[in-house]
């Protein structure tokens, strides 16, 4: 593979690690741990891996001696920043602790364990990835390891090749059925054992135990820096109103971090658009009113940033999109032909969707059609929102001009920000951070822990302060319905009205809004000055202070 200079010296960056990892590690267990919710019912499916203590990882002056291992690992899910870093801190912990210990990579997500794609990993081909964005190293995929099934296939090939421990780094869902997978191994006493790891760029998968998923911290800083040369290149030209779409599946966390580090004009949050239970047309005349008031200072130009998950917490269309749901699982649905489908569904919606549904413009009323992801969710990165509240902004300013509200310009140009940062070369935080997770997983297998999630934190400080550990995965859990059954998952951490980081949005985004305050991170620095090079994300910092 041919490499840039900066891909070189890139690969050549040792990721630092906490004084627990360094060199002779031992482990500190804490007391027994209960679920966040639920107690009873998640104690009950999860007998075997239910209410083990939290682990901590320490400096030790003993050498350990250890056994030879062999561990298989997993990448689940949508890419993140700092993937291939775990992969290469749990090999180099491995090969660290026995030399005869062998990583294996199971091929393009969970369904390479159940059908039994694998590669080994060797010293050539781990260092080919090092710092590198992607999980093109072994690939990843969206297939859900949750039936019994897919669990004895995968022991088959497990048995095969004489692994110990499966390592699969996913988001909430993925390590939830990492954690039913523990617990069905450990009730069956396979003497498999099974470690989660906490990934997705949306932010979503953090708690008390885990400060921030990995990912996160690359993908706002890359999408950061373009953010904020739109802004500048909107305050140069001043003719253009930048709608950006932002990724997030569910969760604002990233447009809300991107606000903060660029203070654009206008960020939409969906959970306060939920919170306030606020229709389209609120958000639209907010929009409108911020463009209106700049045109009359002059200004007919700004950002406006949108979260990719807000139409489904705009409650009017969450239940359109609920109905919808049903509706499209029929057998009478896939019967009807593509011309006639608006018409069908027109005619089978409930009046009050029905008149929703009719008022989008058809080409949006067309993606809430689109087929559904393998959990069932609406694809929301298909659903040009940013397009559908540029138009509806522009319609209510020609109305605002005829009673004589608006007076100025309104030309809109549309980003929707997602693949670009995904693959982005880990920052220093990201890479630090991966690295320090991909130990921890393979101290926790070395431990004989099983339905655990290797956790690191204290990272606001710097990284030789880092405490790394490990934090049962039952701990995270409560009972939610999914799908219309009760279901044990890991609860996912949306964007808090009373958090810091919101309300210091809050605070600021009146100013924000009528005045010029744009910021222009510009690009992730990995080489230079730690205050450069360092610095983790302003949610992060905000949150832990
Ligand atoms: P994960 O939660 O699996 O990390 O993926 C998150 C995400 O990047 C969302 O932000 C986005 O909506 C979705 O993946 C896109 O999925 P896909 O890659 O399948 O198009």
């Amino acid at each position: 593979m041919e490499k840039s200079a900066l891909q070189i010296a890139r690969a050549a960056y040792q990721p630092k690690l906490p004084a627990g990892l360094r060199g002779n590690v031992s482990i500190k267990e804490g007391n027994a741990t209960e679920s966040v919710g639920d107690q009873e019912d998640i104690k009950k499916l999860f007998p075997n891996t239910y209410g083990m203590p939290l682990v901590e990882f320490v400096p030790s002056d003993e050498k350990k001696e250890y056994a030879p291992m062999n561990i298989g690992i997993i990448l689940s899910g949508g890419q993140a920043p700092g993937g291939h870093n775990v992969i290469c801190g749990l090999y180099d912990e491995l090969k660290k602790q026995n030399a005869a210990n062998k990583l294996y990579g199971f091929l393009m997500g969970p369904g390479g364990l159940v059908d039994h794609k694998y590669i080994e990993l060797t010293d050539a081909l781990i260092d080919e990835y090092r710092n590198t964005g992607g999980f093109d190293l072994i690939g990843s995929g969206r297939t859900k390891l949750e039936e019994e099934a897919q669990f004895e296939s995968g022991l088959e090939i497990i048995r095969e090749l004489g692994i110990k421990a499966v390592v699969i780094i996913g988001g909430d869902d993925s390590n939830t059925n990492a954690c039913v997978l523990a617990e069905y191994y450990a009730a069956h006493n396979y003497g498999v054992q099974v470690i989660g790891c906490p990934k997705t760029i949306d932010g979503d998968l953090k708690n008390d135990q885990i400060e921030t998923s990995f990912g996160f911290d690359t993908a706002c800083k890359t999408y950061a820096e373009v953010i904020g040369n739109i802004q500048r290149d909107a305050n140069s030209a001043r003719k253009y109103w930048h709608f950006i779409k932002l990724m997030g599946r569910s969760a604002s966390h990233i447009a809300l971090e991107c606000a903060l580090q660029c203070q654009p004009n206008v960020c939409i949050v969906s959970e306060e658009v939920e919170e306030k239970n606020q229709t389209l047309d609120d958000i639209v005349t907010y929009i409108a009113d911020i463009v209106a008031r700049r045109a009359a200072n002059g200004n007919n130009f700004g950002t406006v940033l949108i979260p990719e998950g807000l139409i489904e917490f705009i409650p009017a269309m969450k239940k359109l999109i609920a109905e919808l749901n049903d509706l499209l699982a029929t057998p009478e649905a896939a019967a009807v032909a593509a011309a006639e489908q608006r018409a069908w569904i027109l005619s089978k919606l409930s009046a009050d969707n029905a008149a929703i549904y009719a008022s989008l413009p058809e080409g949006v009323a067309k993606q809430l059609t689109m087929e559904r992801d393998p959990h069932g969710n609406v694809q929301v990165s298909l659903i040009e929102t940013e397009k559908l509240l540029s138009e509806m902004v522009a319609v209510k300013l020609e109305a605002w001009k005829a009673e004589g509200k608006f007076n100025g310009k309104f030309a809109a140009q549309h980003h929707f920000f997602g693949y670009e940062g995904r693959c982005a070369a880990p920052s220093n935080y990201d890479a630090d951070y991966c690295y320090a997770l991909g130990a921890s997983a393979a101290q926790l297998v070395a431990n004989g822990k099983t339905g655990y999630m290797a956790i690191v934190k204290n990272t606001t400080a710097p990284a030789e302060q880092w405490i790394a550990g490990g934090v049962p995965i039952t701990m995270m859990m409560n009972m939610e319905r999914r799908h219309g059954k009760m279901k044990p998952v890991i609860k996912k951490a949306l964007v808090r009205l009373d958090g810091a980081p919101f309300k210091e949005f809050a605070a600021h985004r009146e100013d924000w809004a009528v005045n010029t305050r744009f910021v222009y991170p510009g690009p992730i620095q990995y080489f230079g000055p730690s205050e450069v090079c360092d610095q983790c994300t302003m949610t992060l910092k905000l949150e832990q202070a």
